[in-house]
């Protein structure tokens, strides 16, 4: 008797199983039509657990199935997924690079797997040909020159002869870090009244934001007129370090900074932060789409990048949409 029902049960379960097996992707828009996997930095910013955040939304809005690792600021656990990724046989691989080299080897391996590869958010050095399809994240070079042209206007504005910069980096050797710099130093370079200091790597983080601010204002003390710093975290690290030594952020020293998360905006507002330059992490639709066009056998563009503004107390800001992240 328990056997015969247990039997029928059986054979339920795999007439049930059998066609979900064969009910095509068409027929079904529950069903994902594309695998993709993606390794993500970490979460050591807004911008970082913003990006993931919308990543995910975009996986779901159009129907990809999404495997997303978390690398813990590592590029050994980056380099450990991405093989996952190859040996689960995913149809589009995609990552945020922590650093621009040492990616040949696994890269390679993708590439005889026949599996794309997306960067997103960050570029890779290689000398390499093929070895990624595209990139889809922020025109960093740019977001360096915004922050030099608007401090290149406060000079204007205050009648500033000679302006002390310091420079708080993100993670050595990442493209925004690499390209923020250099986006900076070369657009300050014909104005003479611009000195920097010092550049000094904080590594994106908060904690580092404010080590590196305490060391600063110990070498250079009030000298300093202007904290460049790469992102947000960072600043709002510094930020009590400059008020415990009795300076006003954003009076007595300038303050810029980039990636425009909700609470260096708020902070901004307040008048503690002079200028934000935006850094958008939605990236999600431009990588979905992007992937099923892989998928489906399309080229795609080489290079997509976001649009970007920057927020400054130039600008009155109070009907300014929330920012997200
Ligand atoms: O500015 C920072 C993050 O790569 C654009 O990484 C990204 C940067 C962003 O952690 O906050």
């Amino acid at each position: 008797m328990f056997r015969t029902k247990a039997l029928r049960l059986l054979g339920i379960i795999m007439s049930v199983l059998l066609f979900a097996g064969c009910s095509s992707g068409a027929e079904d828009p529950a069903e994902p039509t594309l695998l993709l996997g993606f390794s993500q930095i970490g979460t050591e910013s807004a911008w970082r657990i913003g990006n993931t955040r919308d990543i995910q939304n975009s996986a779901q809005n159009f129907g990809v199935s999404l495997m997303l690792e978390n690398a813990n600021q590592s590029q050994e656990n980056q380099i450990a997924a991405i093989r996952r990724f190859i040996a689960y046989k995913v149809d589009v691989i995609a990552f945020s690079p922590i650093v621009e080299d040492g990616w040949d080897n696994v890269l390679m391996e993708a590439k005889e797997a026949g599996i794309p590869v997306i960067l997103v958010d960050r570029d890779i050095e290689t000398t390499k040909e093929g070895l990624t399809t595209c990139l889809i994240g922020a025109d960093f070079y740019n977001e360096g020159v915004m922050a030099a042209e608007y401090l290149i206007r406060k000079a204007d504005d205050l009648g500033l002869d000679h302006v002390n910069i310091v420079e708080i980096t993100g993670t050595e050797n990442s493209t925004p870090m690499r390209q923020r710099q250099a986006g900076f130093a070369d657009t300050i370079a014909g104005d003479e009244r611009m000195c920097i200091l010092e550049s000094i790597d904080g590594d994106f983080l908060k904690s580092r934001g404010a080590e590196c601010m305490r060391y600063l204002l110990e070498t250079y003390g009030d000298d300093i007129d202007v904290v460049f710093s790469h992102n947000d975290e960072m600043t709002l690290g510094a930020l009590p370090e400059i008020e415990n030594v009795g300076l006003n952020p954003g009076s007595d020293i300038i303050i810029i900074s980039i990636d425009g998360g909700q609470e260096a905006i708020d902070v901004l507002k307040e008048g503690r932060i002079n200028c934000v330059v935006e850094c958008t992490p939605n990236l999600g639709n431009e990588l979905m789409e992007t992937a099923l066009r892989l998928k489906a056998g399309e080229t795609v563009e080489e290079v997509i990048h976001p649009q970007e503004r920057i927020f400054s107390d130039e600008q009155d800001l109070s009907n300014l949409e929330p920012r997200g992240y």
